[in-house]
């Protein structure tokens, strides 16, 4: 590793940034040309295009809290004006039409951040996380393409439940996409774009799973359509979690079985500690009380609607007037004379035995699934996690100079007729279709450049970054 460094001392500034971008050269890989699943090329018919970047940029804060991650560079390189300029200059390079960023400070975001973003033509929405954090999650995107339908703030940390006693958060938007003039009386569905930053902890994927259902349940209550379906979605962030583990096969699949797996082995970070650390996830996973069901789905959202529920005649519920429970009184009522003083009086003719059937229609009960979770957003990863050219892993983030991925972009995408779910990746011809992406690099590319960050790349991850087309159809 030491050997193929760049020797930082030797080269002008100017010049080792030139070098540093040589090596840290990012290939833009280009799908629009080929032929998806049903043979059609994806740039066939009109479409609307755009490109979404999902980016850790590392919070001043977080970085100064955990140093000694960052031993291995120059403190220059740290300085948050440096680190900020450069990260403008990327989002600037790239342009992307929605952006969606995580461990976005506070202070950093609303004197630095949003005003630039605002001068670039993006309108910005943010969410900090709950407790003393000062960092969060911002979601910007360009109103020359987008109107904005809807923002929910998500916030995971709920009072009194060890499981979600900690800060992380995300962000939905639902957005309505502007089709362009010059595609003629055509409409597009909205898209829902969801953005967060899951809890870091390697040994509580207990909680990582708990902060990813209350996202997805949101996904699903903002993109539902009023036929039970959903509309297109975009899930980025940095879920502290590596592909193929349970949490990513969760999302990817739409099923886990976690009854009786060891929390540590959730998200499949590297960690050691877990010998030590024997917390088994069991069923259910979160109680009721959250309002979520196995299926990731607010029990509010599987309620049949208001008018639907209001199926009882007069008559019926008049003959409740004399059942017993009615006639007792109700513990702590006030007694008013002529008002509440009177008990009901039960007509002789009254038949008291209709009335201990258990007639009333019980609250929509949610049986709890034994031990697995599901849900139905049908989610697809932009990356593969692997570069086929150098038979390499590809990595979003380097802690220590371990390169791994823990950052993604998934979209909404047909599900496989053939019912073969390891197959998904290639089964894109849903609404949304991917028509490029920037490739990621390896470790050793990264480990070339004195990991991260390094003079050119001002955060500890790499930014993802893809292109979608949307089908539009005539109205
Ligand atoms: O993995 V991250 O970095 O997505 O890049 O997310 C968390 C970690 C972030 C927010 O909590 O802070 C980093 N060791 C290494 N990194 C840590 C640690 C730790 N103990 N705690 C937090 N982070």
């Amino acid at each position: 590793m030491i050997a193929s460094c760049l020797c930082y001392l030797l080269l002008p500034a100017a010049r080792l940034f030139r070098a540093l971008s040589e090596i840290l050269w990012r290939e833009w890989e280009d799908f629009s040309a080929q032929p998806d699943a049903q043979g059609l090329e994806a740039g066939d018919g009109p479409q609307f295009q755009f490109t979404v970047m999902s980016y850790n940029i590392l919070a001043q804060d977080l970085m100064q809290q955990s140093s000694e991650l960052y031993m291995h560079c120059h403190p220059d390189i740290l300085n948050w004006n440096y680190r900020f300029a450069n990260l403008m200059q990327e989002f600037q390079h790239w342009d992307p039409d929605i952006l969606c960023l995580q461990e976005v400070q506070e202070d950093h975001y609303w004197e630095q951040l949003e005003p630039s973003l605002r001068m670039m033509g993006f309108t910005c929405f943010y969410k900090r996380r709950t407790g003393c954090k000062t960092d969060g999650c911002a979601v910007c995107y360009k109103p020359t393409r987008f109107r904005l339908l809807c923002a929910s703030p998500v916030e995971y940390f709920r009072p009194g439940l060890e499981l979600l006693n900690r800060d992380n958060v995300g962000l939905v938007l639902l957005l309505q996409p502007l089709v362009p003039e010059g595609l003629g009386q055509v409409s597009v569905a909205p898209l829902c774009v969801a953005n967060t930053h899951v809890l870091y902890n390697p040994r509580r994927g207990d909680v990582k799973l708990a902060q990813m259902a209350i996202l997805l349940a949101e996904v699903d209550k903002v993109a539902r359509l009023s036929d039970g379906s959903h509309c297109p979605i975009i899930l980025c962030g940095d879920l502290n979690s590596v592909p193929d583990s349970p949490l990513y096969n969760f999302i990817r699949d739409g099923e886990l079985q976690y009854h009786g797996m060891p929390a540590w082995k959730v998200s499949g970070q590297e960690d050691f500690s877990h010998q030590l650390y024997q917390r088994k996830l069991q069923a259910p996973l979160w109680p009721s009380s959250l309002g979520v069901t196995d299926h990731c789905q607010y029990f509010s959202s599987c309620h049949p609607k208001r008018a639907e529920r209001l199926k009882y005649s007069r008559d019926f519920l008049l003959q409740f007037r004399f059942c017993d429970i009615a006639c007792q009184r109700p513990v702590g009522l006030v007694l008013m004379e002529g008002v509440t003083d009177t008990k009901p009086e039960r007509p002789a003719d009254w038949a008291p035995s209709v009335l201990e059937e258990d007639t009333l229609e019980p609250e929509p009960v949610f049986p709890r699934t034994v031990g697995t979770i599901q849900h139905c957003l049908h989610l697809t990863s932009v990356y593969t996690h692997f570069l086929p050219q150098h038979g390499r892993p590809e990595v979003t983030t380097m802690p220590l100079g371990l390169g791994t991925t823990v950052d993604y972009i998934f979209f909404s995408a047909e599900s496989c007729e053939n019912g073969n779910r390891t197959d998904r990746r290639l089964d894109q011809d849903g609404t949304l279709k991917l028509l490029g992406r920037l490739s990621l690099l390896s470790e050793e590319i990264l480990w070339a450049a004195n990991g991260l960050p390094n003079p050119f790349c001002s955060s500890d991850h790499l930014c993802l970054l893809a292109s979608f087309g949307m089908e539009v159809t005539a109205p």
